[in-house]
């Protein structure tokens, strides 16, 4: 059994449309000119570095951008949809793999499979056409009688899928506490994780409700700009890696996980350190905690954490103490930043044995050569949000992925 990182691929339609309310990033940089041939790059450029630690890598695919049938359905098509819809149905947001599905490794569940739940993302109307096209994917990734994967949890229960679940456990392949971490409606943004769909969750995965916590995310992080409880927290192997001002109860949060799990590492950052509003621009804690093979864990931080000096400050001081986590990685992600996801954001944790999944969504590094390829010659080099009406852009921009399937061998998908 290995973790397995699947890291959304960077779509050739990425822009700014601004279309998420209370993720502070996006709307700061509504209408500002994307590169989704360099934001793709980044991405790729990261999946090297994890695979240059000795991590498991893999990958899953840009969604079909625009979205016809979406448009179809709303009884319109591309041309003379409005402004918002065709911003809506251009969205590249599919890259945030953290937001694809809720897993839960076989070792938790009661059936010993694999499960995973794709997230039905309906609090925004961009994200809320998702689905379809994940399942497609996970379907054929996970063929394999090793997992379950079920369709997404019906409205009005929103579910954002891993970005808001979190497992504790003595090693990967071993039993875990799952955690998953909801929000309560009444703040200035949406609380777009509901406790519903999480309980749905956990029941259609067969966990064991004894090592199953439900936690409710602080107001005030949700307030701030922490639409996912991802950015506020990560967890890894014994590791819990928090702001202090996380969780809405956090006290009974730890008490709660410290009784089921004594060994627990409880990492918390303080307020007095870093505020929230730090954590939050700089994605402190939407990093990726890893297990490299040499044992030790790394955390990958986007740039923006280096620059920031109280956060970069506290990490240095974390790695030079006694603290779980024994090195930093930086990654250049800042495309993706601008738009709200963070190195975490951008891939989805599987616990699985790699050879019982289809072999065309890992990569190594001479497959990311490939996808390389690809994105350097059909990538657009920039989209203003101005021009998504263009229709030499549109074309541009389905060519690319259907150049890309094609090189995977995965023109299924189309
Ligand atoms: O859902 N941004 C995404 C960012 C998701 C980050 N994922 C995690 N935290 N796991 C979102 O808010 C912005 C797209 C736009 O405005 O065009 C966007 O959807």
């Amino acid at each position: 059994m290995r973790e397995i990182n699947f890291d959304g691929i960077v779509g050739p339609s990425h822009n700014y449309a601004g279309l998420s309310p209370g993720n502070l990033a996006a709307t700061r940089n509504a209408g500002h000119v994307a590169h989704p041939r360099a934001a793709a790059l980044q991405g790729i450029a990261k999946m090297r570095a994890n695979l240059a630690l000795g991590l498991v890598q893999g990958i899953l695919l840009p969604h079909p951008r625009p979205d016809h049938h979406w448009l179809a359905a709303l009884a319109t098509d591309y041309a003379r949809a409005a402004p918002h819809l065709q911003a809506r149905a251009l969205s590249a947001s599919a890259m945030w793999a953290a937001n694809a599905a809720t897993v839960s490794p076989a070792a938790d569940s009661g059936d010993g499979r694999c499960h995973l739940t794709v997230a039905n993302l309906m609090t925004m109307p961009h994200r809320s056409h998702e689905w379809p096209a994940t399942l497609a994917q996970l379907r054929l990734a996970f063929a394999d009688a090793a997992f379950a994967v079920h369709e997404p949890i019906p409205a009005p229960f929103g579910d954002e899928g891993a970005a808001n679940h979190m497992r504790l456990c003595a090693a990967h392949g071993a039993p875990g506490v799952e955690v998953f971490v909801y929000g309560e409606p009444g703040g200035p943004f949406p609380a777009r994780q509901h406790r519903e769909a999480s309980e749905a969750i956990a029941r259609a995965h067969r966990l064991d409700p004894a090592r199953t916590l439900f936690v409710e995310q602080s107001p005030a992080a949700i307030a701030a700009g922490a639409f996912h409880n991802d950015v506020v927290a990560v967890a890894n192997e014994r590791t819990l890696f928090a702001h202090e001002e996380a969780f809405a109860d956090r006290a009974g949060f730890y008490a709660r996980l410290r009784a089921l799990m004594p060994e627990v590492e409880i990492v918390e950052v303080p307020a007095s350190r870093v505020s929230l509003d730090d954590a939050i621009r700089s994605y402190l804690f939407n990093a990726q905690l890893v297990s490299p093979p040499g044992g030790g864990q790394t955390l990958i931080v986007p740039g923006e954490a280096r620059d920031n000096p109280r956060v970069w400050d506290w990490l240095q001081s974390h790695v030079s103490g006694n603290g779980p986590i024994r090195a930093v990685e930086v990654v250049d992600v800042r495309e993706s930043m601008a738009n709200g996801g963070g190195p975490a954001c951008l891939r989805l944790r599987v616990v699985a044995d790699p050879a019982t999944i289809d072999p065309r969504f890992m990569v190594d590094d001479a497959k990311l050569d490939r996808i390389a390829a690809v994105i350097e010659a059909r990538w657009p080099e920039a989209i203003a949000v101005e021009s998504i009406g263009d229709t030499a852009l549109i074309a541009r921009i389905e060519e690319a992925r259907r150049a890309l399937l094609e090189v995977l061998d995965l023109a299924v998908l189309a």
